[in-house]
Formats: structure tokens, sequence, C-alpha cells
């Protein structure tokens, strides 16, 4: 329900520009489905009463995360969900939610517009984002989540984030890279907050190998089985000790609502770019609450305009374990916006101003800009 706190006359959106952008990694990032070298987004700008708003799409070029891809968005965003919104008013970013509505799934894609408009409503009200999503504070706890390679370089990248203050060590796995990694890891870091994330590349068949988990004192286990399987993980969950958190299952409040109900997840990772938008994800955020499962806030190797949403989100209150927001020069030698958005001590500091409370910096953009389309009401 729109807040009545934050009511004002409709905004409308006057124009937008959808960007293509890609920007290279400072290291290859490996994960049970792939190797990323690069990091390639739409990018969006929504524009109204002089004012501009930005998110960026989540999606990667391939569907080897969930299943859109970029230039699957781009012509969604294009061809449909722009011209659906030009020239449109909205008094509440849940109107405008409203508008994509009956497109089925697509979350990441209307995400992109749902965000852009946040960004927007919450500088027309002169407000920060955390405030018109109902959180509050200066800084969130962050983790970090280290790609697969060879155990004693990851050894050396633990020991280096510990030092750091990052408060959580995420440890990407897969089959045959798992349990000698737990055993090197916990062998030198006998006290660290520890966690693996398996994007989805177990099956129940591997049970006997998940349970040997419960030997190293994670956290949380993140989506060990299919993308779109709750059930089995509600399955598993009965079968192991250590705690199930769910990433690429949750999607919408309603799958999240399937996972706390039969035990499928005790944990949920949250990314606002995979829920289709901040209104979804909070009512995720909400729901994990009423059911005392605490979230966090997931990553997906975002340039600084999703980082900060990412950041505005995490704080709101049942995000109570570090998110996987962490600086981003351990990604980008040099990122699209102009404020650094870097962690101190294992602490990330919301970003100040309205809205998201990051600027483009247009000149680097240029040079990082695939493709630009510029759209009027
Ligand atoms: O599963 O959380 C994931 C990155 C790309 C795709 C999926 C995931 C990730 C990460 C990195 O774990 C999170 C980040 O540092 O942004
Ligand atoms: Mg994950």
């Amino acid at each position: 329900m729109p807040d009545p706190a934050f009511t004002k006359a409709p905004l409308r959106i006057d124009g937008a520009t959808l960007r293509l952008v890609r920007l290279p990694l400072v290291t290859p990032f490996t994960i049970a489905t792939g190797t990323m070298t690069e990091k390639v987004f739409p990018l969006l700008t929504l524009r109204a009463d002089g004012l501009e708003g930005y998110a960026e799409g989540v999606m990667d070029p391939l569907p080897d995360y969930l299943e859109e891809t970029v230039s699957g968005a781009m012509d969604l965003l294009e061809k449909v969900l722009l011209p659906q919104v030009l020239g449109k008013s909205f008094a509440h970013p849940e109107s405008l939610a409203r508008q994509m509505a009956p497109w089925r799934a697509n979350h990441m894609a209307k995400a992109t517009v749902e965000m852009a408009f946040w960004d927007l409503w919450a500088k027309s009200l002169g407000l920060p984002l955390q405030t018109v999503l109902g959180g509050e504070g200066e800084a969130v706890d962050v983790g970090v989540s280290l790609g697969i390679g060879p155990i004693a370089g990851t050894l050396d990248r633990v020991a280096a984030h510990l030092q750091q203050g990052y408060r959580r060590i995420k440890l990407k796995v897969k089959p045959g890279h798992d349990i000698a990694l737990l055993r090197a890891v916990r062998h030198d870091f006998p006290d660290a907050p520890l966690t693996v994330d398996a994007n989805c590349c177990y099956t129940l068949a591997d049970t006997d190998l998940i349970r040997r988990m419960d030997d190293f004192a994670l956290d949380y286990i993140e989506q060990p089985l299919a993308w779109d399987d709750i059930h089995d993980h509600a399955t598993l969950q009965s079968r192991i000790r250590t705690p199930i958190c769910l990433d690429e299952c949750i999607r919408t409040v309603e799958h999240a609502r399937k996972a706390l109900q039969t035990d499928a997840a005790r944990v949920v990772n949250i990314k606002v770019g995979r829920s289709g938008g901040h209104a979804e994800a909070r009512r995720i955020h909400d729901l994990c609450e009423a059911f005392q499962v605490p979230v966090w806030c997931g990553g997906m190797l975002e340039s600084g305009i999703g980082r900060a949403h990412n950041i505005h989100l995490s704080t709101l209150p049942n995000f109570t374990k570090p998110g996987d927001t962490s600086s981003a020069s351990r990604y980008f030698t040099r990122d699209i916006v102009c404020e650094k958005l870097e962690t101190e001590a294992g602490r990330m500091p919301v970003p100040r101003g309205p809205g998201i409370g990051v600027t483009l910096d247009l000149d680097y953009l240029a040079t990082a800009t695939l493709s630009s389309q510029d759209f009027r009401a």
C-alpha cells in the first residue's frame, strides 16, 4: 500500500534513455555455471519534472543465472515496458508496477523500470531512497562473495578480506570444489563467518555430500538445488542441519511464501533486481520478518547504480545478515558513478542525498556505452 506519509502530485514520465553498458571486471568471477570477465547491463534513465531516476538490469547476456537475458530485456524494455509508462503519470511506484503486472515473469526487466522510478520519486520528494522504503541507518554490514579458483589463492583472498573487516565470507562451490575447499578454509580460519553458494549445481542425489557440509559450521548453504525447485529444497532442509538460504528460487513474494511455509529456506537472499523491484523486495522482506527468517541483500556484480539501490534497500530492519554489496573497487577499476562506494571496516555507508544518492560520471559512461536510445513522451 502507498505510504500516506509520502504522497504528492503524480509524476509524469516525460522521457527515458536506455543504454547498454559494458564494464570490464577487475578479476574474472567464476561460479558453478561459468565465468564472467565483464559486466554487460541495461542502464535506464527515467525523466520527470526536470529530475532523473536511474536503475540497471541485473540479467546476464546468457540465461545461466535465471531465464532472462540482456538482449531479451533490452527488447522488452524498448518495445513494451517503456512505451507503457512514457507519458503516463504515477503517484507512487506501486502504481507504475501495476502497469507492468499483466506480463508474465521478466522480473529483472520490470525491476529496471520500477527501480528507476523509485529513485525519481524519492528525488521528487527530496528524500533518500532508504527513507521512502522505510529503512534507516548510515551504513550496512557487508561480506564478500569469492568466486571459484585454486584453493591456495582462495585462502589468500579469505585472509585479505577478513583483514579488511568484511563480516562474512561466501565461497562459491560446485561438485568437485566443495568439501576439500571447506576443509582448507576452516582449518586456517576456524572462527570466520562462512557460507557457501552453489548456484543450483547439486541435486537431491547429492544429499550425502551436502550433509557433510554440516561439519563446517556454515551460517547457511545458498541455493544448492535447481533455480525453480522450492519443493526439493524443503526435502533437503529436512535432511541437513545447516540452514538453507534461497536466492534464485525467490523471484516473487509468492515464492517466498511457499518456501517459508514448507521450511525450504531458513534464510533468504533478497535481490531487488531479480524480484521485480523495491516494492516486491520489501514484501519479501516483510514476509520473512513475519516468519522470523533473516534476510540479506544479494548482489549481481552491479555498477554503482545498482549497488546504491541495494545499499538503500539493505537498511530495512530484517536485513540482519551481511549483504554482498562490497566495495565497488573489488569489481571495477572505474565505476560509472562519481561517488566512491567503498566499505569501511566491513560497513558500506549509505550514499547521502535524495534518491539513490549517486550521480552518473557521464564522461566515463560514454566510453563504456555500447548503445543508447532516447525516448520522449
Ligand atoms: O548467486 O549471488 C549469486 C554474482 C553473479 C550471479 C549470481 C551471484 C553472484 C554473487 C556475487 O554471488 C555477488 C556480488 O558480489 O555482487
Ligand atoms: Mg547466490
